[in-house]
């Protein structure tokens, strides 16, 4: 038995490879390490490694994570610039002793020494974005904290291993130097393998306030189903931040136990993901939430066409 769960559609090339070497008897830190990469190097996804959206000065600032469950060991890299692949500079730092979790120059530093491969990971495509988006919000006075598509994915392969990282720019306009939950453990992703695990996507200033990948964690460890989990965590972090704070920002999971049983939750209208086990090929499905509970569809062949001819759409400025 292998699985990979994932958040939004954009991951299904990388979990579709990273399935083949589950299926070969691949170890679950390599096939996630290889399936995020994918998602990294793909020019038109636009909110995780290159192509990624910038920060408010127009430079791409990436943070990235992986964590290993049967060690615990957890790697992260936050703010770092003109780095191909920060999920694989994670997951080197996750076999460091200490200094596991680097941020901006002294993370490109570590990458320069272990020689990892340097681009610049601003597109053309990029900056007409990021133009246009100024522009916008200059005219209409538009919030320039919208539009999130972190990647996160969980792996669990044939010995029982589980692993999990993210990798995204976060959000669109951030401030320079702001970091999101993705790079933080317990808020962004949390794995063990004794357990399972979770990972998060959504506004990072919120996600954090409930630590919420460790709660669905937390939760499975109590016995609950992932889909119970990841219920309960959304249901609850959303009431209390609309409670003391009048709104909540936007919070999408998905989580997977060590069985290969997975689930997902979402405040959001059509949060995508991507799952494969050894029983599934991978496949893309839309979740929706409803009377607090989530359901979620197979994403229809005229979804899947429709996104794909909408990520490549000229941007008009
Ligand atoms: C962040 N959570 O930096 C990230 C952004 C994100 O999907 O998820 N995008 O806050």
């Amino acid at each position: 038995m292998w699985a990979m769960i994932a958040t939004w559609r954009m991951a299904v090339e990388g979990i579709t490879k990273a399935s083949e070497q589950l299926e070969s008897g691949i170890d679950a830190g390599y096939a996630v390490e290889t399936a995020v990469k994918m998602v990294e190097d793909y020019p038109f996804y636009k909110s995780v490694g290159y192509g990624g959206l910038p920060n408010e000065n127009c430079e791409v600032e990436l943070d990235a994570a992986y964590m290993d469950g049967d060690t615990l060991s957890i790697g992260a890299v936050a703010s770092i610039k003109d780095y191909k692949n920060p999920v694989s500079i994670a997951k080197k730092l996750s076999e460091e002793k200490v200094n596991n979790f680097l941020v901006g120059i002294g993370a490109e530093d570590y990458a320069h020494k272990n020689g990892f491969e340097r681009k610049n990971m601003l597109t053309d495509r990029a900056k007409l974005h990021y133009e246009k988006k100024k522009k916008e919000t200059l005219d209409k006075g538009l919030n320039p904290y919208d539009g999130h598509d972190t990647v996160g994915i969980i792996s669990l392969d044939k010995n029982g291993k589980m692993c999990v990282a993210t990798s995204t720019s976060g959000l669109f306009m951030k401030k320079r130097g702001r970091i999101g939950d993705s790079a933080l453990s317990g808020s962004g992703f949390y794995v063990d393998s004794e357990v399972g695990g979770a990972t998060a996507t959504g506004l990072g200033e919120d996600l954090m306030k409930g630590c919420i990948s460790y709660e669905i964690v937390r939760l499975m460890k109590e016995g609950k189903h992932p889909q119970e989990a990841c219920d309960i965590a959304v249901n609850n972090l959303d009431k209390e931040l609309i409670k003391r704070r009048g709104k909540a920002g936007d919070l999408s999971l998905v989580a997977m136990n060590n069985k290969g049983e997975w689930g997902v939750a979402t405040n959001i209208e059509n949060f995508t993901f991507s799952v494969a086990t050894s029983n599934l090929s991978p496949t893309v499905y839309i979740a929706n939430r409803k009377d607090g509970k989530t359901t979620y569809e197979v994403a229809s062949k005229e979804w899947m066409d429709a996104y794909e001819s909408r990520i490549k759409a000229p941007i008009e400025i």
